[in-house]
């Protein structure tokens, strides 16, 4: 583990850019009939861009649905009558909002499956979730299983809500575009009322510059929002963060962490909601951009967390620190802030949509790119089909790649509104 951290605060520094592999896969293509009836690139106007990713989305679910109605004939196990269909935060009832929060409290209310001879600090099925991220940061991010790997750790925990919590609804997910539009604190979802995955941190004034790259690449400096405390209300105005932090940028351009993050840490939840990065980084045009200006797995998923050096971090990055706060800038221990899986239902949204453009070339093996270790530092075999996918205590049983290329062929499914 110590190895480990010396690597990821080395690639934070920027020290591990020359690890960069080149592209590798062959070029893959929109299918003509999407290519005749949607558009070809992103606008620079974010209103006309939004109007685009709602086009994109409606054309991925026409995809899905005409097989999920062909699947219903054959009656297979996945079709239209029974997929589950996630949500915008936006677009649900304030019923269903509640659900969700409720749920998210009653798994970090019950008993950690982590034996506490691992992990002394996971106290909660919650942080089951966090620990098998901070065990296997190196191996899921700028790796072949990026996607993948974030796609069934959002599904497990979607599923543990269900099956552990009684929640009866499905994973809602958080529309970049529409808080880059508005602002983060006057969006239903981070307003801060009962009926939203509470809003920011107290505000602590005087804070400095977040600093990303660095040491031989450019600096990205993000700068601090209108938070930066302790949330202040909310369904998880009291919730714990247990672990960590283990890579945590802090406003003064340090880095902070607590060892491994694996001991008990108990501290409030921070947020330090940061209108300029989800602007900068994640708004309509950025999304549509990743979508429709990427020609293969390789460019859409650096594209998405940022080429390094480039100056960009990409929607993905965008999500992560626009949030800011403790856990929300830690690569490692981000799932400790539970607004992490609905940014993730973005990523996985964005994915969705930009393989139902091309959806046999893209669910397969030319879908995959990558290697099983973070920039392939240190190198390690490409990721297949048959790369095994496991969470740990998270959740089991392992899945490979083959069962995670699909949201609705494989042991998954779903489609998003
Ligand atoms: C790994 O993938 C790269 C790029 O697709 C390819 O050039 C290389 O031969 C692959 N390595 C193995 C061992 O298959
Ligand atoms: C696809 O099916 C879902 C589930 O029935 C439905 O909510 C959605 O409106 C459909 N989308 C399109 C474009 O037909
Ligand atoms: C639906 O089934 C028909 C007949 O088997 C087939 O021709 C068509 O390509 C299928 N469409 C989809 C979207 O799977
Ligand atoms: C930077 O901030 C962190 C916590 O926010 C603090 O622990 C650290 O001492 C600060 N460093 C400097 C140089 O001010
Ligand atoms: C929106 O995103 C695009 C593409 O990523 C970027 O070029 C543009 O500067 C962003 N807009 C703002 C206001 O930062
Ligand atoms: C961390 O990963 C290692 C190797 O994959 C595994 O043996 C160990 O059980 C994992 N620990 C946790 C807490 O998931
Ligand atoms: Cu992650």
């Amino acid at each position: 583990m110590r190895l480990i951290k010396s690597v990821a605060l080395g690639l934070l520094a920027g020290t591990l850019s020359n690890a960069l592999p080149a592209p590798q896969d062959p070029t893959t293509t929109v299918s003509s009939e999407a290519s005749s009836t949607l558009p070809a690139t992103a606008s620079s106007d974010t209103a006309v861009a939004s109007d685009q990713l709602d086009q994109l989305a409606t054309y991925a679910q026409e995809q899905a649905n005409a097989t999920l109605q062909n699947d219903s004939k054959k009656r297979s196990e996945c079709n239209i009558f029974n997929v589950a269909v996630r949500r915008e935060w936006g677009s649900l009832s304030n019923k269903e909002r509640k659900a969700y929060t409720d749920a998210v409290l009653c798994l970090q209310a019950k008993q950690a499956k982590t034996p506490s001879s691992i992990v002394p600090g996971a106290k909660s099925r919650f942080d089951d979730w966090v620990a098998t991220h901070i065990n296997q940061t190196m191996t899921i991010h700028y790796t072949g299983t990026f996607l993948a790997w974030h796609r069934y750790f959002t599904w497990q925990y979607e599923q543990a809500l269900r099956n552990e919590c009684g929640y009866q609804g499905y994973q809602p997910y958080w529309n970049w575009a529409n808080t880059a539009a508005t602002s983060l604190e006057s969006s239903a979802m981070l307003d801060g009322s009962a009926y939203s995955m509470t809003g920011n941190g107290a505000y602590i004034p005087g804070q400095g510059n977040v600093i990303l790259g660095g040491n031989g690449l450019p600096e990205i400096p993000i700068p601090p929002g209108n938070g930066g405390g302790c949330v202040t209300s909310g369904p998880f105005k009291n919730m714990k963060v247990n672990l960590g932090p283990v890579a945590l940028g802090t406003t003064n351009g340090t880095t902070i962490s607590n060892g491994d993050g694996l001991s008990y840490n108990p501290r409030c939840l921070k947020r330090d909601l940061t209108d300029y990065t989800n602007k900068r980084f994640a708004n309509a045009t950025s999304i549509v951009k990743n979508i429709l200006g990427t020609h293969d797995v390789y460019d859409f998923q650096m594209t998405m967390q940022g080429y390094p050096g480039s100056g960009d971090i990409g929607v993905h990055g965008g999500g992560h620190y626009s949030m800011g706060g403790d856990p929300g800038r830690d690569l490692f221990v981000s799932p400790g802030d539970p607004l992490f899986y609905l940014h993730h239902g973005m990523i996985d949204r964005t994915w969705w949509i930009w393989q139902l453009l091309d959806e046999k070339t893209r669910t397969g093996a030319k879908g995959i790119s990558g290697t099983g270790t973070f920039l392939d530092s240190p190198p390690s075999a490409n990721t297949t089909l048959d790369t095994p996918i496991d969470l740990g205590y998270a959740a089991g049983p392992p899945a490979t790649m083959r069962d995670l290329m699909s949201t609705t062929d494989g042991p998954m499914c779903y489609i998003y509104l």
